[in-house]
């Protein structure tokens, strides 16, 4: 039977110094991140889950507090691989193409745009997730902010950044500094073609 397994990093470990250590992406992916799917394959085995994808999982377990434990591993596992996903090496700042375009449709302007979402990250109580995120019906932008695993999967929207607000995802680097670790972000870590690779896909979907 098929098991969820844990994507490498898109990187190397020190592929984000001097911004994200190594020492953090060592935590953050081989045991945070492994731990979560280690989790979801226990909890899944031997139910009708198994063998499903790890969206279908997600879908099939959000709201149905007897499967929370599934829905949480589940949901870490994918908003994790997608949060790699949104750094690289020498990324940030102001974005091009499509993604720059929507955002200022959406919020007037980058700076407003950057002001927003790092507002949101900061002031997401305790653990969770900001995300950028398109609406599946009409394609709008919006800034999300989701508690603990909860995931844009869960709420009829598609990602297209994230940034985790965890604190293992910044306490060896940033201490309690969350602000610091969000302004080190959207200026040097995100991954803007990721984000309009993310959009094009959505955009795809949608009927003009
Ligand atoms: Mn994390």
């Amino acid at each position: 039977m098929t098991t969820i397994t844990l994507p490498a990093l898109p990187y190397a470990y020190d592929a984000l110094e001097p911004h994200i250590s190594k020492e953090t992406l060592e935590f953050h992916h081989d045991k945070h991140h492994q731990t979560y799917v280690t989790n979801l394959n226990n909890l899944i085995k031997e139910t009708e889950l198994e063998g499903k994808t790890l969206e279908e999982i997600i879908t099939a377990s959000a709201g149905d507090t007897s499967k929370a434990g599934i829905f949480n591993n589940a949901a870490q596992v994918w908003n994790h691989t997608f949060y790699w996903n949104s750094l690289t090496p020498n990324g940030g700042g102001k974005p091009t193409g499509a993604i720059a375009v929507k955002i200022d449709e959406a919020f007037g302007s980058y700076e407003k745009f950057a002001e927003e979402f790092a507002n949101a990250a900061a002031t997401q109580f305790g653990s969770g997730w900001a995300w950028l995120v398109a609406d599946e019906i009409n394609g709008n932008l919006s800034i999300l902010k989701t508690a603990n695993a909860d995931t844009p999967l869960a709420h009829g929207k598609i990602a297209v950044l994230t940034i985790d607000v965890w604190e293992h995802a910044y306490y060896i680097d940033f201490r309690n500094a969350r602000p610091k670790y969000i302004a080190t972000f959207l200026e040097s870590l995100v991954n803007w073609d990721y984000a309009n690779a993310k959009l094009a896909g959505q955009e795809a979907g949608v009927e003009k």
